[in-house]
């Protein structure tokens, strides 16, 4: 897969995916990351990029010019022949939808991502309508520009190429992971799935300061094991994520931990 990014700071990534999967995914040749300086295509001597908003108000506006010219000078498919080619232009702008799981499991499938990142109070309104094939905020929180959210687009996308994390199970059973996904492996796995929270993780020592694993853990009990693994992820995610218990298929056994558990909520 090849992600070309579209900034007026293309140092601000040098660093931030140099580490870990996604390194070793760029290493291995499953992804290629392309920074452009958008500044490279601005025609002007003080390589302008921005201008004052029609209408007045505060702050500056990405001009149309620079972007247009750099998408068209990396041979993107035209709009029309997008899907076909499987090539995706994504604005990264706080004005876009929600990107989530679901959103990076489609981008996952592209040859071609493009991920064109905001500036000041905004992006010329012709980006997002004539030239991107969506407009992409990473969550409900004021940024200062879409540099951190195409480097969570970039992190979230690449670890779903096949090949990118070592253990392919992992990554189909994590937190968020859609439920379509995990068809063939239902809510009583041992994992924590299904639209879930994760189940809380402990590793020697087996007591640090006083502060002691839970002793089910060390019992060598699969079943009770599992069952404990189940109902932390199923309190813990009723005490910081209601939202996903809406959406998720309980089973009786689901119910029965969650009863207990809100019997006994601390
Ligand atoms: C007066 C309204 N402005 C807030 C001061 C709107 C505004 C303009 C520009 C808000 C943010 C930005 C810059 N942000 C992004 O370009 C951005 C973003 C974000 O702010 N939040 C979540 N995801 C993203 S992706 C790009």
């Amino acid at each position: 897969m090849l992600i070309d990014i579209v900034t007026i700071f293309p140092d601000f990534f040098r660093g931030p995916l140099d580490y870990g999967i996604v390194r070793r995914a760029r290493e291995a040749g499953l992804v290629t990351i392309a920074v452009h300086d958008l500044r490279a295509f601005a025609h002007d001597r003080h390589r302008t990029v921005d201008d004052r908003p029609f209408g007045g108000g505060e702050g500056m506006v990405l001009k149309p010019e620079p972007i247009f010219e750099c998408i068209e000078a990396m041979g993107i498919a035209p709009r029309g022949g997008r899907q076909a080619a499987k090539h995706s232009v994504v604005l990264l702008s706080a004005q876009g939808r929600k990107f989530d799981q679901s959103v990076a499991n489609e981008l996952a499938n592209m040859e071609r991502l493009v991920l064109i990142c905001g500036r000041y109070e905004g992006v010329d309104e012709r980006v997002g309508r004539f030239l991107a094939d969506r407009e992409l905020s990473i969550g409900d929180y004021v940024l200062s520009g879409g540099e951190l959210g195409a480097a969570v687009i970039v992190d979230c996308v690449t670890r779903l190429i096949p090949g990118a994390v070592g253990n392919d199970a992992s990554t189909q059973q994590e937190s968020f992971t859609t439920s379509e996904l995990l068809a063939g492996d239902g809510p009583n796995s041992t994992c924590a799935s299904g639209g879930l929270l994760d189940y809380p993780h402990y590793t020697r020592p087996a007591d640090f300061r006083g502060m002691e694993v839970p002793e089910v853990l060390a019992s060598g009990n699969h079943e009770q094991i599992r069952r404990w693994r189940r109902s932390t992820a199923l309190e813990k995610t009723l005490r910081n994520r209601p939202d996903l218990l809406e959406s998720v298929a309980l089973s009786a056994e689901d119910k029965e931990l969650l009863a207990r558990s809100k019997g006994k909520q601390t």
